[in-house]
């Protein structure tokens, strides 16, 4: 096995699918946090100035789309025939769409002085944006023929784990968000029964981000 240091800040966001397919393959890696303090200095080593990056016997990789679907494939989590992994695909990728539509969002808010319009694009993200994307993640899963509950296939692949992920900073911001879809929520419940996975889960503090 080689060996694997993530490269990271200290939040979920584009990171954190990487640390899901590690904590279900049981994988052992150095998880490397890097404080804004650090970052400054480490920014012109990284292959694109940003992060993740993921060393793999100290060679540098880059692009979290890239390292997922590539350590995907080294623990069987890519799906199987070709038409599966673009099932799989499509939905690790809308997840990261949903990123970053909502971090745009997080941005926006951020910067906005005036409370009201702060609230206002808060709501808008909730109430329309969350469930669009519910919407998309529904119908994938009806139209991808995954069986016992998951999205593609009849195991779990990083297409369950992006979405857990991705729901769960949604959720994070409206508990309610998946209250019209139980298939979803059953998905969700269903990767939370991995045993690795529970363990991960249960020691990682909540956070929006
Ligand atoms: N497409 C890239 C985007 C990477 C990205 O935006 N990284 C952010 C953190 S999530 C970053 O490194 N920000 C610090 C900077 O750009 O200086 C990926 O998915 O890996």
């Amino acid at each position: 096995m080689p060996s694997y240091k993530l490269i990271y800040f200290p939040v979920r966001a584009r990171g954190e699918l990487i640390r899901l397919v590690f904590a279900v393959a049981g994988q052992k890696h150095e998880d490397e946090v890097i404080t804004m303090d650090d970052w400054a200095s480490l920014k012109p080593k990284m292959p694109t100035g940003q992060l993740p990056v993921l060393e793999v016997d100290g060679k540098q990789l880059s692009q979290s789309s890239a390292i997922v679907h590539y350590l995907a494939r080294e623990f069987d989590m890519a799906g199987h025939s070709n038409l599966e992994q673009c099932l799989v695909t499509q939905v690790v990728e809308t997840a990261a769409d949903a990123f970053n539509e909502f971090y745009e969002n997080y941005k926006l808010q951020d910067v906005e002085k005036d409370k009201d319009k702060k609230e206002e694009l808060k709501k808008v993200f909730v109430n329309e944006t969350i469930p669009k994307f519910a919407r998309i993640f529904s119908t994938f899963m009806e139209n991808s023929g995954g069986e016992n509950g998951y999205f593609v296939g009849s195991k779990l692949t990083i297409a369950d784990l992006a979405f857990h992920d991705i729901f769960t900073t949604f959720i994070y911001l409206n508990a309610d968000a998946l209250k019209d879809f139980p298939k979803l929520a059953a998905n969700r419940q269903k990767v939370e029964e991995n045993d690795d996975l529970k363990q991960y889960l249960d020691k990682r503090p909540e956070s929006l981000l």
